[in-house]
């Protein structure tokens, strides 16, 4: 599956969800009425900012209208449940905070364990994750001097790593898993690096996301551990401060197809993962 589509299964995607007026008009909720029932526990897992919450609201808002969605960032402070209504699936979303990741992803590891949970999602954001620190000059990365775009740099490339450092923790649950696992390694905020799409790519498929997941394959074998990548924007929308101030632009040129046709292949992976028998 492409971790970004082509131009040519862009137009055909987007053109199908138009054309059904899926995506646009009525939500996802029809297109996940097509998804099996089913009893799915899935553990979202990833940091704070990176777009757990609004991928769950997503996936159930059935109606609502998800391109024009508040882009405003509130820090989930407990569990929060998402029932796909046409699938019977229930997404597992825990605060993404450091500080509130000790007491609340303790469940849904031992959702893991016990068989609980059929899958995962881990949700990555090149970076790009969403801060409550007021400006820039409040960030860990900031010294005196430095502009917007250099503390934005040295922010984004240290949470890389914090991904990656979230994924390695992840690694002993996948293992230990009760059930054959399935995880899905969602990059959300293709709107902010859709410029950079080769280089995102090559940052999880051909780096050390992919050797640190490779543990998971080793240990589990590889018909025990099914993963897939998929990218997307769940909203397109300036990445902004607490203050209001604007840090990074969306990208010049991502338009509502490319949008779109992404969204229905995030919806699809879900769908095929979901449903996958275990
Ligand atoms: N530009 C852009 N913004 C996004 C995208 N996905 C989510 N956001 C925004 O990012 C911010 C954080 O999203 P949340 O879903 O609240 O993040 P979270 O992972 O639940 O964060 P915690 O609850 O703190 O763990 C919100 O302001 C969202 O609107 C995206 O694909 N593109
Ligand atoms: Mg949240």
């Amino acid at each position: 599956m492409p971790f970004v589509l082509p131009p040519d299964q862009i137009v055909a995607l987007a053109l199908a969800a138009y054309e059904k007026k899926d995506l646009l008009r009525k939500g996802f909720g029809r297109l996940l009425r097509r998804l099996k029932q089913g009893n799915a526990k899935v553990a979202v897992f990833g940091l704070g900012g990176a777009g757990k919450t609004t991928l769950g609201q997503l996936l159930t808002e059935g109606e609502a209208r998800p391109l024009l969605r508040s882009a405003t960032y509130t820090e989930s402070l407990a569990v929060e449940e998402y029932k796909l209504p046409e699938i019977g699936g229930l997404l597992m979303v825990p605060p993404g905070q450091e500080r509130r990741i000790d007491d609340y992803w303790h469940d849904l590891y031992r959702d893991l364990a016990s068989g609980k949970s059929v899958g995962v999602a881990h949700v990555v954001s090149y970076g790009y994750n969403s801060f409550m620190k007021r400006e820039v000059k409040d960030l860990s990365q900031y010294r005196e001097g430095m502009t917007t775009g250099q503390v934005m740099a040295a922010y984004v490339a240290s949470e890389r790593e914090r991904e990656l450092e979230i994924l390695r923790r992840l690694v002993p649950r996948l293992i230990d898993a009760k059930r054959n696992i399935w995880m899905v390694t969602l990059v959300t905020k293709q709107d902010l690096w859709w410029d950079d799409a080769a280089l995102v790519e090559t940052h999880y498929l051909r780096g050390q996301y992919e050797e640190i997941l490779g543990e998971v394959r080793r240990k589990r074998g590889e018909s025990k551990f099914l993963h897939e990548y998929v990218s997307a924007a769940l909203v397109s929308s300036n990445f902004t401060a607490p203050s209001g101030e604007v840090l990074i632009k969306t990208t010049g040129g991502y338009d509502q197809s490319i949008q779109v046709a992404h969204l229905t292949q995030l919806v699809n992976t879900m769908q095929v993962m979901i449903n996958r028998k275990t």
